[in-house]
């Protein structure tokens, strides 16, 4: 077996491990591993990626943000390149929402090659899930105005619109 997948099985198995515990947003509370396990595959096998640290970085990304892990245990781990693509996409969960939000949108253009992917990828993969189902919370009537279905963005363009980001990413 190559190193590189012993390599992303440690990864994953990490993540796997860090996030074992939490659960996605949605009604059928999908365990949150499969989130950064998905964020990687759509880099592998719809970007066709193959930079492992960026791969790592995508398994890895929300670790530091969601869970008890720091950036030195990452950099201890995995490096310091992956510990940099990590330190690239964590929000500082200090900031209020709008705050972190409106950072991440003035801190996207200086971001480094790989973290730009992983973001691309971790934000399409947000995205078709709304597509699949509302999250908990967002389903009351009060919120249907916000989102009025949870199929409200069509996939045709949402395809369209990965397809050309990680064109001109790439
Ligand atoms: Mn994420």
């Amino acid at each position: 077996m190559g190193s590189e997948v012993a390599l992303i099985l440690q990864t994953a198995n990490f993540a796997a491990e860090k996030h074992k515990s939490q659960r996605r947003k949605d009604v059928e509370e999908t365990p949150y591993i499969n989130h950064p396990i998905g964020v990687a595959s759509i880099l592998s096998q719809e970007a066709g990626i193959t930079d492992i640290v960026v791969l790592q970085g995508a398994l890895l990304h929300d670790t530091v943000e969601d869970t008890n892990t720091t950036f030195l245990e990452i950099e201890e781990k995995f490096g310091p390149e992956v510990r940099k693509i990590v330190e690239e996409v964590t929000d500082d969960k200090t900031l209020p929402k709008m705050e972190r939000k409106h950072q991440q949108i003035e801190h996207a253009p200086h971001c480094s090659h790989g973290a730009k992917l992983v973001k691309l990828a971790d934000k399409l993969y947000n995205l078709r899930d709304l597509n699949r189902c509302t999250p908990r919370g967002l389903a009351s009537k009060e919120n249907s105005s916000i989102w009025p279905q949870s199929n409200c963005i069509d996939p045709a363009i949402l395809q369209e619109t990965w397809h050309h980001s990680i064109y001109a990413f790439q």
